[in-house]
Formats: C-alpha cells, structure tokens, sequence
C-alpha cells in the first residue's frame, strides 16, 4: 500500500534508519526528525527553544521540518510563557525546548499554569546521557520527572538509537505526548531527551523514511467525543448556571445559551468564561459581584442548584455565596473544580453535548419569573454602574468601559491577574461584538505576563494587555520579546500591590514595604531599553488620545492612577448597589 510522502520529504513506507550510518550525529538527528514528525502529525506547528549546545539535535531537526516553525526567546522562564500564550491562541500544541541543567527548571511557574489551566505544552529537555548522571559532569543533574506531577506523562526514552524499530518507537512517542497534551485533559507532557556527542552530523544525513504510523483518527487534533452519560433531568427548584474561567468556545457559548433559554436559567459568566464577549448575551448575568453585595438581592436570588462548566470563578463573593448549594459539575477533563467540596454530581462529558441535550430534552419546567428576575437585577446594577462611572472620578472604571469599547471586533485582551482582573469583572459588562479575553486563571500567578502576551500576540490575533506594574516588573526579561507585540499594553501604575488594601493586611505594621511592596523603577526607560514607545497617562484626556491615535500600535501606556482613590471609587459602587432597594423584587 502506498501512502503520502511526510512532510520532512521522507518517502513513506520505506525503512527508517536502514542506511547503516554510523555517524552518531546523524542517528541524534534522524531520532529527533523522527519524533518532530511525530508531533507534528500530532498538530504540533510551533517549538520556542532558549539557546544551549546540548538540544541542538532537536533543533537542526526543526530546521530541515517544513511546518514547524522555530521562535528564539533566551529566559527559559519568559520562553514557557510564551509557549502558554502561543498554546492558549492557537489552541495546538506547542513545544519548549532547552538544553539541560538549570535550564528546564525556569518552566516551572508556566508548567504549573498550563498544567491548571489546561494548556497544551510538549517540554522537550535534552539532557547528557545517563551514564554522566551523579558523577559531577558539567550541566548536568537528575532531570527525572524535573517537573514532578504538573505533567500529565513523563517519558525519557533514553539517548537515541538507529535503525527502524527505535525511529517507529520515539516516532510513536512524539504522537503520544502531542495527543496526550490535548486529551483527555489538555495540558503539558514532559520528553527528557538525553543525547551523547556528537550533537552535529559529520556530513550529509538523509532523512529517515516515514514511518507508516497514521492509524485511523491518529493525527486528528479534534475534540474528544462525549463520554458518560448526559442527564437529562434536572433537580427541581430554581437553578443557575455558573461558567468559569475556560474560554468556552463559540459552539459551547452557543450551547449554553441556548440551554439557558429553554430551561429559563440566569448565565453567570465569569469574564474568563467568553459568554459576555459575543454577538447574543442571551440570558447572561455579568454583575453578580456587585448585586450580591446587596443584602436583599443575595437572598432574593439565592438558587437551589447549580450547574457547573469551566474554573473556579475570579469573583471571591460568587464563591462565598454559592457554598453550600448543590452542585452538578460538567467536566470533560477532569478539572474537578470544586472547591467548597459542593458537587454532589460530576459528568464527565463534553459540556456543549450536555447543554445541547438539556436544550432539546430538558423536560425541568422552569420556575417562573425565576430568570427575569435575575436579568432585571443584572441591569439594574449595570444602570447604577453606567451612572457612577458618568459622576465619578476618571479611574479603572472608565478606563475599562473606554478599552472594551475600542478594541476591534475579534482582537483579543491579556487581562493580568490581581485587581486588573477584579476591575474588570467589575466593570466589563458585556459587548456584543466578539473579543477574546485571555487570563492565566490557572494559578493566578503574577508572573510571566508579558511573555504570556508576546506568546498570545504570536499564536492569534493581535492582543492588547492590562497589567499591574508589580505584574509586568515580575515579568522584566519579558520585555527581551516586547517586539512581538503588535497592540497596546495599559500598565496600571499605582504604585504596587494595590489588591492588598481591600484585604484585612491593609492595617498591618510594615504594610507599604511588606505587602504593597511598590517598585521604584523608570517605566519608561525600561520600554525605551526594550524599543518599546510608551506614553503617560494621567487624565481622562490622555486616555482617550492614546484610544484615537495609538490603537493599532504596540506602545507602552502607563497610566498613573491614584490607588486610595481607585478602591474608594470601586467601593463607592459596591455601596451604591448595596443601598439599591427592591433590586431584586418579584
Ligand atoms: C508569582 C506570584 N507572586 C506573588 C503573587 C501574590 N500577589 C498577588 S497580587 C500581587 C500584587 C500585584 O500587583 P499589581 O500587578 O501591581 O496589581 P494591582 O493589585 O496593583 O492592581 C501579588 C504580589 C502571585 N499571585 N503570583
């Protein structure tokens, strides 16, 4: 039987590695040509590699792939970062490559990231052969499940080998950890790849012939069909459906709010969850952090059950309210996001299968005026938003309003963890046409921003940023792929941790310098080292200028805001909802 010709140009069907070589060099090569092919049928496209001597191998073997391409970020750290965002846009699979030692150890915040957040990364390591381990050779340790259980498999399939057997088995390995890195649960597989010199081919090195592994689906990069079973009933009483932090996907979205409308159920959507980006809201429920500072409303609206989809939400408040309500978890890959231990059922099944079934089959009544009920309290505390913002002093609020409102249709936000994100899910709303938020929820580190954002602005369309200055100070070698950015970056400067003084710390001794804990450093000079424009940002006035005429300009906008006045001003609404009365009355 004849098959196709691989794209490395080797002629399919032949026998791998029958050439009798004998340069080790160019068995490394042919070993790691086999294994890129693998990952590439996987749907691996991209591999960003930190420099050394040792990975070389792997990536003389990327050169000669067609289709793979190569990005150079020198941080190890900044490099898995960026790998996370390049993952998270592209949704595929995305290689880290680095050379061994201390080298691999820099992956680990991204690791931990993707591995919570479920991001496919494939982490090639290379390392000196195993005999050299232990016995005091240079740059060399046990890099031995390095990453520990923040990887979904481990393999270390030992220094490489000719001859066809050995290039079926790491092609075989190189489709494995692609396909593991995307199901059932997305997330990163660790390859240690130990290579003795020679690391360079001595002469010509013809590549190895395909080997003929595409077995039906193999290659595929598609969604996991439906496992388990999906219920078609429903508790009785009233019910709200809680999204999460997941980037949910169009035809999820779709799904949910249609589900929504047939059962009459409100749709919290976390700003992470993409429900409140998109052309039809639907039933969505954007406000509940502030509505539920209502006292009345917390009462009024409190539901019987709750279905689940996606992570753990950034408002603290939704989580406190919802503790104790039963709760039915939708859970393709085994994220058991459950954390005040109130899932009382877990589907294991893909959600928008679950939710087009509840559409057509949900046989649950709904509970009348349940979900209008929840709406009209949504926009009441949307009304009450529009008007402080109108009176209040200009800050986050209006800043937030003024970016959703200007980034185009279909570009993306990078929205960094701390009060950015609180502001914004605040302040967001919903728009109608289509933005995709981005925000590493997984650990909710502070770390590796910027790199996330030159990796997000590589991987899709072009990405704008909202960041702390703690955020992007924590991220400074980020700044080395500031050059891939293609749209602003707004750096909040308030002069450090400003989420601290809405916690109880705020009163402690030693405060400023121990939690706050601002950075006195030139913003400017840092982007004008890095090539990076940047501007000021100190009124309302300078806001909307930099909106008019730097839009489509990577820049660095650093708006310098007032903290105490910031958090008065957020207070303010909060206390404005929670004066509100009758906000959810029958
Ligand atoms: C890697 C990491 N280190 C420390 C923290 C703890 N932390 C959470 S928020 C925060 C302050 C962030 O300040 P900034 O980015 O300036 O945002 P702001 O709160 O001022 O808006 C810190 C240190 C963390 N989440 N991640």
């Amino acid at each position: 039987m004849s098959t196709p010709a691989s794209s490395s140009g080797i002629p399919a069907g032949g026998a791998p590695g029958n050439d009798g070589s004998p340069d080790p060099g160019c068995v490394n090569l042919r070993w790691c040509l086999a294994l890129l092919e693998g990952l590439r049928r996987a749907g691996l496209r991209t591999l960003v590699l930190s420099p050394g001597s040792r990975s070389t191998p792997v990536v003389i073997a990327a050169q000669r792939l067609p289709g793979i391409e190569l990005v150079p970020i020198l941080d190890e750290r900044s490099a898995a970062f960026f790998a996370l965002g390049a993952a998270r846009a592209s949704r595929r699979p995305v290689a880290v490559l680095a050379t061994s030692g201390s080298a691999p150890a820099h992956w680990y915040p991204a690791v931990i990231e993707a591995s919570a957040a479920g991001v496919p990364l494939v982490l090639l390591s290379a390392d000196r052969p195993p005999r050299l381990r232990g016995w005091g050779a240079s740059q060399t340790i046990d890099q031995t499940r390095l990453l520990g259980a923040f990887v979904r498999e481990f393999h270390d399939p030992g220094t490489p080998l000719a001859g066809p057997a050995a290039l079926k088995s790491i092609h075989a390995l190189g489709l494995r950890a692609g396909r593991q890195s995307l199901e059932p649960r997305p997330g990163p597989v660790h390859l240690n790849l130990p290579f003795d010199e020679p690391l360079v081919p001595a002469g010509d090195c013809p590549p190895p012939a395909a080997p003929d592994l595409a077995a039906p689906g193999a290659a595929g990069t598609g969604p996991s069909p439906a496992i388990g079973t999906v219920p078609l009933e429903l508790p009785a009483g009233r019910g709200l459906i809680c999204c999460g932090p997941g980037q949910l996907g169009d035809d999820l979205a779709a799904a949910l709010r249609d589900a929504a409308q047939a059962l009459g159920l409100p749709l919290l959507a976390d700003p992470l969850s993409g429900l409140r980006f998109g052309p039809a809201p639907g039933p969505v429920v954007s406000r509940y952090d502030a509505l539920l500072r209502n006292a009345g409303a917390a009462r009024a609206l409190r539901p019987d059950w709750v279905l689940h989809i996606g992570g753990t939400p950034v408002s603290k408040r939704l989580g406190q309210w919802l503790e104790g309500v039963p709760r039915i978890l939708v859970d393709a890959g085994g994220g058991w996001t459950d954390p005040t231990h109130d899932v009382v059922q877990r589907l294991c099944a893909d959600p928008a299968s679950v939710c087009r079934a509840l559409a057509r089959h949900g046989s649950r009544p709904p509970a009348l005026g349940w979900q209008a009920r929840w709406l009209a309290a949504d926009g009441k505390a949307a009304a009450l938003a529009r008007q402080h913002l109108d009176t209040a002093p200009w800050c986050e609020g209006q800043l937030i309003r003024d970016l959703l409102g200007r980034i185009p249709a279909g570009e993306a936000l990078l929205c960094a963890n701390s009060m950015p994100i609180r502001q914004l899910d605040t302040w967001s709303g919903c728009r109608t046409a289509p933005l995709i938020l981005h925000g590493n929820r997984g650990v909710s580190g502070i770390d590796g921003q910027l790199s996330t954002l030159a990796g997000l602005s590589h991987g899709g369309p072009p990405c704008w940023a909202l960041l702390g200055d703690l955020s992007l100070c924590h991220d400074l070698s980020g700044l080395l792929v500031a050059g891939r950015l293609r749209r602003p970056l707004v750096v909040i400067d308030n002069g450090g941790g400003r989420i601290f003084d809405y916690l109880p710390q705020r009163d402690l001794p030693g405060f400023e310098a121990l939690w706050r804990a601002p950075v006195e450093i030139d913003i400017a000079a840092l982007a004008a080292a890095a090539g990076l424009p940047h501007r000021h940002i100190d009124t309302e006035a300078d806001w909307t200028r930099a909106l008019d005429e730097l839009s489509h300009a990577p820049v660095l906008l650093q708006v310098r805001i007032d903290g105490d006045l910031s958090r008065r001003m957020h207070e303010d609404y909060w206390r404005l909802v929670a004066a509100e009365p009758a906000l959810a009355a029958p």
